[in-house]
């Protein structure tokens, strides 16, 4: 693992999880700027992100983490530049409950693309228990028409296990010989 300090960007539509996966996965107590939701998101869930998120995760040989996450609901989407402001990653999580989560995708790829011009990209499906298809295959073929061959797995935001996992296989396609 590199010594250094390494920022990476959560990103996905209201309710993907992404508050839930940097709580699970931080070694400290997490930032969380949620407040109560008003409006339509209140219909999937009480609370939304109105800023950012933040956790860090410690890896082995001082190697930090920072995670930042960012508000799901697009009249905040001017946090979303601000925070991807050095991110050296993207992790995009999709919640294959929502109507149309392929349409997910395709939005989230345009909004990040100043951040994926530079940085990789990993996609979690979360939420699968609930509802398995599109299955990650489904999702690499619309990718793959992208011209993008990023991992993606299907996780469930809760379980630091599934989100360490997508946090590394996005360090290790940054630098492949990390795995090593
Ligand atoms: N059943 C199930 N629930 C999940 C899974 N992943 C996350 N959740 C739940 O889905 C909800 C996600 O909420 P948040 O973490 O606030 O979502 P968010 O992406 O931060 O949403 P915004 O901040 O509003 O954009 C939480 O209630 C989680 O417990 C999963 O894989 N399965
Ligand atoms: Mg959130």
């Amino acid at each position: 693992m590199p010594s250094h300090d390494n920022k990476i960007i959560f990103a996905g539509p209201v309710g993907a999880g992404k508050t839930t996966a940097i709580a699970a996965i931080s070694d400290i107590e997490p930032v969380r700027t949620d407040a109560a939701a008003s409006d339509m998101t209140l219909r999937r869930k009480a609370e939304t992100t109105v800023a950012l998120d933040y956790g860090l995760l410690r890896l082995e040989q001082g190697c930090k983490v920072h995670l930042y996450g960012t508000p799901g609901q697009e009249r905040f989407d001017f946090m979303w530049d601000i925070v991807s402001r050095g991110g050296i990653g993207l992790a995009l999580l999709l919640d294959n409950t929502r109507p149309q989560p392929a349409k997910d995708l395709q939005f989230f790829l345009n909004a990040f693309q100043p951040l994926l011009l530079r940085a990789p990209l990993v996609v979690g499906l979360s939420k699968t228990d609930l509802r398995p298809k599109p299955d990650a295959e489904s999702y690499a073929l619309l990718l793959a028409r992208c011209g993008l061959r990023p991992p993606v797995f299907e996780v469930d935001c809760r379980r630091r296990e599934d989100i360490k996992q997508l946090v590394l296989a996005l360090l290790y396609s940054r630098d492949p010989g990390l795995e090593a």
